[in-house]
């Protein structure tokens, strides 16, 4: 099976395209510890030529320099030599270089970046650098833009700044981020994949995504790596994450009620359902599901317990699912649905505090969380005017345990319009996305904590990647409900 899924990934294989950008430079003879800084107006994913010239002299020793590709404005001040995270720094976008003639230089490497950073190390003679050409490139049609009009400033930045991020995401596969980890993830793809519904609808890089995941080495439990590498070669990702794994059932399910491609559907059926059934027979004794097969994401957030939102990820799961192979006919149907059932009752009987109106419970330490609440309000565990309840006083809380990542805060949104509070939903994305935009974002970052500007989720806030694919679903929700319409 494997080889015939990366054939039909090969197939969706998409088409870059290139968009030249030409940055205005001011064009003054630099000479050792000169810096200059490029900026190419907004955020984009690509490749730098420039031309070098010495004005004077030909010049008689190479010319060194150091370049650095920064995402944001602020990273422009920061100091790489103290970087103290938990991933590699070669993550981090700077170059040495050395020159040997006057002429075009192209650098062979992919950047993200907005503003580049250039200093002059070493150089016999002054050097004029000219005519900076980024190329940059997406799989993105942008002429395939659904449009979105509205009088409503915030909302038209936002949308403008989601769809930009989901563009430079769209590569050979949607990346979780261009800059950092440049990769497929589970969780950014179901993400990014909703998003282009509403934007670009290409659908066939969806499916090429959703076959490198049928692809993958399983683990005896039949779950797929939460990420994988494509080019130059396909390898397997080594993390497995439960609900990630959840996520590819939902972003198949996704295809199917956005294309009615029931083919596609059937083809990765099986793996979708051997993800379900490894959940299933690992529930407790009061049938709420374990994670003996794999980890837990749900989100960056320090010291999160997890259970409950877990529950709720696969009861939401399950709840597409039965809905999908009801549609096709599959007799099975009425199985998951049983299951579904069944996972409600347990988990309003044993995760649920009727009295409190809250998702507080012993399994998680009695941690009282909006990702508790969103997950068990998507999962059907409470509905109606009960689950705006819920949610809206553990939002609320000054002392629950919030989302740390854009990708949580989707959920939270989602959870939001689910109860009924499309206000609040609408509120809440302003709150976030717009405080983004606020902060000077050409793309959504991968982490924002209002209150904490340099949260990051690896120790250092320069290893943040703040072009990142999970953060693009604002224009999902502008989109869908039609927020900015009335
Ligand atoms: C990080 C990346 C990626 C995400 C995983 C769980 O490494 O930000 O987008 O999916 O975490």
């Amino acid at each position: 099976m494997q080889s015939y899924y990366l054939q039909k990934a090969d197939e969706n294989l998409p088409v870059l395209h290139t968009t030249v950008i030409r940055p205005e430079a001011e064009p003054r003879p630099l000479t050792n510890g000169d810096t200059m800084v490029v900026d190419l107006g907004n955020h984009y994913v690509g490749y730098l030529s420039f031309h070098v010239s010495h004005p004077h002299w030909y010049n008689d020793a190479p010319l060194r320099m150091e370049l650095r590709f920064c995402e944001t404005a602020r990273e422009l001040e920061d100091d790489y030599n103290d970087y103290h995270g938990s991933l590699s720094r070669s993550w981090l976008q700077d170059e040495l270089i050395n020159v040997d003639s006057p002429g075009v230089y192209k650098m062979s490497r992919r950047y993200a970046a907005r503003y580049i950073l250039i200093k002059v190390l070493y150089t016999s003679q002054p050097v004029a650098l000219s005519e900076f050409t980024f190329e940059a490139v997406s799989s993105a049609d942008m002429t395939a833009l659904k449009p979105y009009d509205t009088t409503d400033e915030e909302l038209a930045a936002i949308d403008r700044v989601a769809v930009h991020t989901l563009r430079n995401c769209m590569q050979r596969v949607f990346e979780d981020g261009p800059k950092r980890d440049r990769r497929l993830w589970i969780g950014d793809l179901r993400l990014e994949a909703l998003a282009n519904y509403y934007t670009f609808g290409d659908v066939s890089l969806v499916k090429r995504c959703l076959y490198l995941f049928a692809a993958a080495d399983k683990n005896p439990y039949g779950l797929m790596p939460g990420y994988i590498y494509e080019n130059p070669i396909f390898v397997s990702g080594y993390w497995h994450i439960l609900d990630y794994g959840f996520m590819f059932v939902n972003t198949l399910c996704d295809l199917y009620s956005h294309t009615g491609d029931a083919e596609t559907f059937r083809d990765m059926c099986d793996v979708a359902k051997r993800i379900l059934d490894s959940a299933e027979a690992n529930k407790d004794e009061h049938g709420i599901v374990d994670n003996t097969c794999g980890d837990w994401f749900i989100d960056w957030c320090p010291g999160l317990h997890k259970r409950t939102a877990f529950e709720g990820i696969y009861l939401y799961t399950l709840e597409r699912w039965s809905r999908t192979l009801e549609a096709l006919g599959y007799p099975e149907a009425a199985e998951y649905r049983a299951r579904l059932e069944a996972g409600r009752a347990a988990s309003r009987k044993y995760l649920y505090d009727a009295e409190k109106k809250a998702f507080i419970n012993a399994r998680d330490e009695y941690q009282y969380s909006v990702h508790a609440a969103a997950w068990m309000v998507l999962g059907g565990v409470v509905e109606g005017e009960e689950a705006k309840e819920v949610l809206l006083k553990v939002m609320n809380d000054g002392e629950s345990v919030k989302p740390f990542t854009p990708y949580m805060h989707h959920y939270a949104v989602d959870a939001l319009f689910c109860a009924g509070a499309r206000a609040e939903a609408e509120q809440h994305l302003r709150h976030i996305w717009g405080g983004m935009v606020k902060d000077g974002a050409d793309t959504f970052f991968e982490a924002y904590v209002p209150t904490d500007p340099d949260f990051s989720s690896y120790g250092d806030r320069k290893m943040n990647s703040n072009c990142h694919a999970w953060s693009c679903t604002a224009t999902y929700f502008i989109r869908k409900y039609g927020l900015g319409q009335d």
